[in-house]
């Protein structure tokens, strides 16, 4: 379909944008899922020479079906990295929003918080969309996925209601009950009916709260995006 193929355009070019010897950060999705795709390819045809820290028991099983070798944190020597330096060299993942100053609305695949420690530790997060994912405002089409201790949600559903948000839990498709995430905890959904007019303050606040382990706002962190065409071609956006 013309939307697999823009994802494919957008995965592939992610995976061209890799140079031997790089550390990477392979995201979660079925945009990336492309990337991981291609990556393997490399690796098979090319010798390419790389590794990749998985953001999910997903990305994980993808990588290894594809063959491109995976690193965990511990392996990458991060005490004998400079603090200003980068452990590594180019995060890659997928999005479900983008704003005009390319912040990120992630975690439709309740992927986000292990997402969100890999692309801080990059020195470039590219992200991966196809045009559905732009947005004028974050929130304003999907909601923003809080990851939750379980016996916190009722609390921490009050506060995000105090935020201005409908929280929502996250309800298993294939599994009765809430879903549980790569952690063993729940996902609340955060919807804003309105979208959300200042997303740094309210990302600030969601951190403070008591039982939260992070969320899809992600402000400040993406280097480049591609977006994938129906037609093949990718617009480049740095
Ligand atoms: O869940 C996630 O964070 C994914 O990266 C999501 O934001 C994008 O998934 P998609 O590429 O399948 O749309």
């Amino acid at each position: 379909t013309d939307a697999n193929a823009a994802k494919r355009a957008a995965g592939e070019a992610a995976a061209a944008l890799v140079e031997s010897g790089m550390r990477l950060g392979l995201g979660t999705g079925s945009t990336t899922a492309y990337a991981i795709e291609a990556l393997g390819r490399r690796v098979r045809e090319e010798g390419l020479d790389i590794a990749g820290v998985p953001t999910s028991f997903a990305a994980e099983r993808l990588a290894r079906q594809h063959g491109v070798p995976l690193l965990s944190l511990d392996d990458l020597g991060l005490d004998t990295i400079a603090p200003e330096a980068h452990a590594l060299d180019l995060a890659m993942d997928g999005a479900d929003e983008v704003s005009p100053s390319f912040d990120l609305t992630k975690g439709r695949g309740a992927a986000q918080v292990r997402e969100k420690v890999v692309a801080a530790l990059a020195a470039r997060f590219v992200v991966l969309i196809d045009p559905s994912k732009d947005v004028d405002r974050l929130g304003s089409r999907m909601p923003i996925p809080v990851e939750v201790l379980p016996m916190a949600e009722p609390a921490v559903s009050r506060s995000l209601r105090g935020l201005g948000a409908e929280p929502t839990l996250r309800m298993g498709q294939s599994k009765d009950g809430p879903v549980v995430t790569d952690q063993g905890l729940w996902v609340l959904d955060a919807h804003f009916a309105d979208g959300i007019a200042d997303p740094e303050p309210l990302a600030t606040a969601i951190d403070g709260l008591p039982g939260v382990l992070g969320h899809g706002l992600f402000i400040g962190m993406t280097s480049d995006v591609l977006v994938g065409l129906p037609d093949g071609s990718v617009e480049h956006r740095t």
